[in-house]
């Protein structure tokens, strides 16, 4: 029996099959979860109805989370194809490309006020939504975050700044759900080449970088993601919540970095 068998879950984010979503949702169904999809909006909803159809997916729903109507209409739509949701992922994440390309000194307000909405405030407002559809469950959120949130990763910028008040958001969510029976996590992941990643300049540096000197000697994938993901999500890890769990070859435990000391492996 899998280890979501019985469980509902909606999963956001899924832009193609490179997005770590993608991965997460494939590791659920393995697992014997039901999925509810979402996307950003039309163009991505044409794109990815064959992977809500690989998926099985009961739905695919847009839901473009800038706007709070459009969330409501998602999850109006939401609550006539499913009885109620045990898992939520929130796997999104932008910041104007401008914002990779200029020092974090140079940000700007708007670039700043976007970032923190599409990848901070569309959290919450989520969880708002779909705690209505958890009653009587124990309800599990999973968020992405990256390393840039803990340090400085030149030309992360101001997206790194979005995912420091992500994982705040996590920890403090906890507090809140908690009293319902719910949880929230989070994983951070190590780089993945995917679409958002490729806004970032010298990206794929960045995980040459980190396969030369994290422990294992090796990148992750979003097969990686996926199976953390479910564990999280499954009752198996029924007393964790806010925590930031990183999937990333033990990268974020090192100090000095310097490859040469890799070089055996
Ligand atoms: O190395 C990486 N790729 C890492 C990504 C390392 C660690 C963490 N992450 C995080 C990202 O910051 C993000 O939170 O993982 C999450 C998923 O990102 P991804 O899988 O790397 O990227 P992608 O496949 O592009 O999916 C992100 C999606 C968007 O795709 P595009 O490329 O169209 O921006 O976020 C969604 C959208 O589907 N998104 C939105 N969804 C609803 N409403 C919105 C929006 N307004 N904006 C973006």
């Amino acid at each position: 029996m899998g280890l979501l068998e019985g469980k509902v879950a909606l999963v956001t984010g899924i832009a193609n099959k490179n997005s770590i979503a993608y991965g997460i949702a494939k590791a659920f169904k393995r697992e014997g979860a039901k999925l509810v999809l979402t996307y950003a909006n039309e163009k991505i909803g044409r794109k990815i109805a064959p992977i809500a159809e690989e998926l099985g997916a009961v739905a695919s729903i847009e839901m473009d989370v800038s706007s709070d109507e459009a969330i409501d209409r998602a999850f109006e739509e939401i609550s006539k194809v499913v009885d109620g949701l045990d898992i939520v992922v929130h796997s999104i994440a932008f910041a104007p490309v401008d914002e990779f390309k200029r020092p974090t000194l140079y940000t700007s307000r708007e670039g700043f006020k976007i970032a923190m909405d599409i990848s901070v405030y569309s959290l919450i407002a989520i969880t708002q939504r779909a705690i209505k559809l958890m009653e009587g469950r124990e309800g599990s959120f999973l968020t992405l975050s990256y390393y840039g949130a803990e340090k400085v990763v030149p030309h992360y910028n101001v997206m790194g700044i979005a995912k420091a008040a992500l994982e705040s958001t996590v920890r403090y969510l906890a507090f809140d759900l908690g009293k319902m029976g719910h949880r929230i996590n989070a994983i951070s992941a190590g780089p993945v080449k995917t679409l958002a990643a490729r806004a970032i300049s010298g990206f794929h540096l960045l995980m040459k970088h980190t396969m030369e000197v994290s422990p294992l000697g090796r990148g992750i994938d979003i097969e990686d993601v996926g199976n953390a993901a479910v564990f999280l999500c499954s009752d198996w890890a029924r007393n964790i919540t806010g925590e930031v769990l990183h999937v990333d070859a033990g990268y974020h435990v090192m100090g000095v970095m310097d490859k040469e000391d890799n070089i055996e492996k």
